[in-house]
């Protein structure tokens, strides 16, 4: 059995929950196709989710690599394109604000994706879930975890599948944080993951 690293996020910008939390904890140890779902938890933290992602990394020794984040704010599940070498923008959970600054020195500008974000879209709605491929991760947490794993990966010349999701916010978190905009369910947020993931023993 293949083995995939699942990680997800803490909450952060003072928002109560992060739904990608409630993902992996639920997606934790399952059977997806060809793969057992090894879940980690990320700090937003622009100094330690790096070491913490390769970190897990090497105690899972994975096949495959897949990192969710919430965007809140957005209405569908987002396949990432592309990571970018650039850290800028909100304050990260200890406060740290960074401006144009480069995630690796000797990175190249920018990764694509290494899993199926097509194939990923295309499943998700014929199951009738909104989804469609995002051209840019951002340049906080999300970006910075996806561009470690993708520079990572070309470093040391894996054949692995890895990259990212961004996906909407949760009736719980709308409910409970009190701000409005888009929501889904957080059972349809773990389905449609689950189909995500599907697509990579499909490949
Ligand atoms: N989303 C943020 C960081 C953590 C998360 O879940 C982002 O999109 O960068």
């Amino acid at each position: 059995m293949k083995t995939l690293l699942l990680t997800g996020f803490e909450p952060f910008l003072g928002m109560p929950i992060n739904p990608t939390e409630r993902i992996v904890k639920a997606l934790d140890e399952e059977t997806i196709g060809a793969y057992q779902i090894k879940s980690v938890l990320l700090p937003v933290d622009f100094e330690k989710a790096p070491d913490a992602l390769l970190e897990a990394f090497h105690q899972v020794n994975p096949d495959a690599v897949v990192s969710l984040g919430l965007a809140a704010g957005r209405d569908a599940i987002t396949p990432e394109r592309i990571a970018i070498n650039i850290r800028d923008g909100a304050p990260d959970n200890k406060g740290v604000v960074l401006e144009d600054a480069l995630i690796a020195a000797e990175g190249q500008d920018g990764y694509f994706s290494r899993l199926p974000i097509r194939k990923m879209v295309n499943k998700l709605k014929e199951n009738g879930f909104p989804a469609n491929i995002s051209n840019s991760a951002g340049t906080y947490l999300c970006n910075n975890v996806m561009y470690t794993m993708l520079h990572y990966i070309d470093k040391e010349n894996l054949q692995i599948p890895a990259g990212f999701i961004h996906v909407p916010a949760s009736h719980d978190l709308v409910v409970e944080g009190k701000k409005r905009m888009s929501s889904w369910s957080q059972r349809d947020l773990e389905e449609a993951i689950r189909i995500c993931l599907q697509c990579l023993s499909e490949e």
